[in-house]
């Protein structure tokens, strides 16, 4: 199965609404848009209209937000909901980020419910699992993994598979400048297909990406990309310079 490669940054609270067009003047430049290669940024929501509008002619660049909630609307005092964030021009929504899990308490029930209602509204999801590195150290990593994967797949009709996408970032990995080796990146990415060929058989869970993130950078980006079952990846603090996440978009080939 050929898989696009997704190479996605995830701006976090960085990058205000000027900021954001000048990182796309910066940017766009030096990435041409090649077939097989899908660009994707989260920015916070209150840029995502300056991003809109600097990435208009190329369709090679998608956007999407870090976070919606699952109701349909009504009195929840900071979030957004996916029709809103469709109506903005979103086409993907990430769901589970480690941060949402650790700092805000997001439970797997509610990604669960985020990601259904993300598929509803017709985007795409981005399910982000990982474990810690206690949970790493107690040898429960792939446990962790597939706990997190598990009632979310059991959510997701095969009909919608085709817009599922999955980010494996190990928790100790992300901002703190230590990647997975090649080899523990290449391992959990071959535990996490294996649990969606459980699920829907292999034919189905071929078509699911697959990216890698946690200290994703310019110098490691081509060596974690070329591993087996590695789809693209999921970057965040490398992401926010111009010229270091192009040089990460032209590693994917
Ligand atoms: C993981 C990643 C992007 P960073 O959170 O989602 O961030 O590349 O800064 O580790």
């Amino acid at each position: 199965v050929t898989r696009t490669r997704i190479l996605a940054g995830n701006w976090k609270m960085n990058h205000g609404p000027s900021q954001a067009a000048r990182f796309f003047a910066d940017f766009l430049p030096l990435v041409e848009p090649a077939d097989g290669r899908s660009v994707v940024f989260f920015p916070p929501a209150v840029s995502f209209a300056a991003a809109r509008e600097a990435v208009q002619g190329r369709p090679d660049v998608r956007l999407g937000v870090q976070n919606v909630h699952w109701e349909a609307g009504g009195a929840f005092t900071g979030e957004l909901s996916v029709s809103m964030a469709a109506d903005a021009g979103a086409e993907l929504v990430l769901v589970g980020h480690s941060e949402r899990r650790h700092v805000f308490g997001e439970t797997i029930d509610e990604t669960v419910r985020k990601t259904v209602a993300v598929l509803e509204g017709g985007l795409d999801p981005v399910l982000c699992v990982g474990e810690t590195i206690d949970e790493r150290r107690a040898d429960r990593a792939e446990a962790v993994v597939v706990e997190q994967l598990g009632p979310v797949l059991a959510a997701v009709p095969v009909e919608h598979l085709a817009r599922l996408v999955i980010a494996y970032e190990p928790v100790w990995a992300i901002g703190t400048g230590v990647t997975a080796t090649p080899a523990d990146a290449a391992a959990m990415h071959a535990a996490v297909r294996r649990t969606l060929e459980e699920v829907y058989g292999a034919g189905a869970a071929g078509q699911v990406p697959v990216l890698y993130g946690g200290s994703v950078k310019p110098e490691n980006a081509a060596e974690l990309m070329s591993q087996p079952g590695v789809d693209g990846v999921l970057v965040g603090g490398a992401s926010l310079d111009p010229a270091g996440f192009a040089a990460i978009v032209r590693a994917a080939g």
